[in-house]
């Protein structure tokens, strides 16, 4: 199964140039840490970035979270992605018709769609949502960004059943626009098969457990061994730690040699 097999043999499955620009920066910088930076502070999120930058592959935002956005911000957090190597996803979770997606993503206040190297998208609308966010880039701009598809939710209660997911994963594997998934986002290793694409997960959390909003965590040992996660999503736990950059490498490190041994033969 795709879980067995190392990120570097993988970017050769992959159909999508980020994912595979994505394994490949995993496996040199040896890092499977995504970055949660929900902030709201722009200089707060760049100070955070600067100091966890080493340990991940990745940083996550809500950009609509911010309260002091600016174009500066974002020329400032290409610096730093640059810097440390990593990529930006934008948690937008896109969820409409292909043509507002396509404008969400390219136009208003953000400009998503010129800064962020991946985004993540509901399926709810079907295949049309690629094609949507597709259909605002050129043809060099489309080579250099992904989605990730949502496939299943962390949140307890969420309303995802079977066969949303299998439906998901199909759009995710199947059909014209699949070179445009970088991956899904879920909580476990039934949720595809294709070892192209990246299993972004979730609610890791070394205290595992869940918080009064309905958010549920698991250990960084068991996203990456037992539920597939090839890439863990960690918020809470670096942000509201005392050191957020020792936090970060305590969890770069248990995500690195989980998968170590998920491989290891
Ligand atoms: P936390 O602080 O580690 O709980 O943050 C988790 C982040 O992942 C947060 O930004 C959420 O928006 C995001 N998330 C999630 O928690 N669960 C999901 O199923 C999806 C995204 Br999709």
């Amino acid at each position: 199964s795709r879980t067995k097999l190392t990120y570097e043999t993988r970017a050769n499955f992959a159909k999508n140039p980020l994912s595979k620009r994505l394994f490949t920066l995993m496996a040199t910088k040896k890092t499977n840490l995504c970055l949660a930076a929900d902030l709201n502070k722009a200089d707060d999120i760049l100070e955070l970035a600067n100091k966890c930058g080493p340990y991940i592959c990745m940083l996550k935002t809500h950009v609509d979270i911010i309260e002091d956005f600016s174009e500066g911000f974002i020329t400032n957090l290409k610096t730093v992605a640059k810097r440390h190597n990593f990529l930006i996803l934008e948690d937008r979770k896109f969820a409409d018709i292909g043509n507002t997606v396509s404008q969400q993503y390219g136009k208003g206040m953000y400009k998503i769609a010129s800064w962020a190297n991946l985004v993540t998208a509901h399926t709810l609308s079907g295949r049309s949502i690629v094609q949507g966010l597709k259909a605002g880039l050129d043809d060099n701009a489309k080579k250099q960004r992904g989605v990730f598809l949502l496939a299943e939710m962390s949140a307890k209660g969420n309303l995802i059943d079977e066969k949303y997911k299998e439906s998901s994963n199909k759009i995710a594997t199947e059909g014209g626009d699949a070179d445009f998934v970088s991956g899904v986002v879920c909580q476990s290793s039934t949720c595809f098969g294709f070892p192209g694409l990246i299993q972004l997960t979730p609610g890791v959390k070394i205290d595992e457990g869940v918080d009064n909003l309905g958010q549920q965590y698991e250990t960084p040992e068991h996203v990456v061994k037992e539920r597939g996660a090839d890439i863990g999503i960690v918020g809470r736990g670096i942000l509201q730690a005392a050191n957020v950059e020792k936090a970060a490498a305590t969890y770069r490190d248990r995500l690195w040699t989980a998968y170590l041994e998920r491989v290891a033969k």
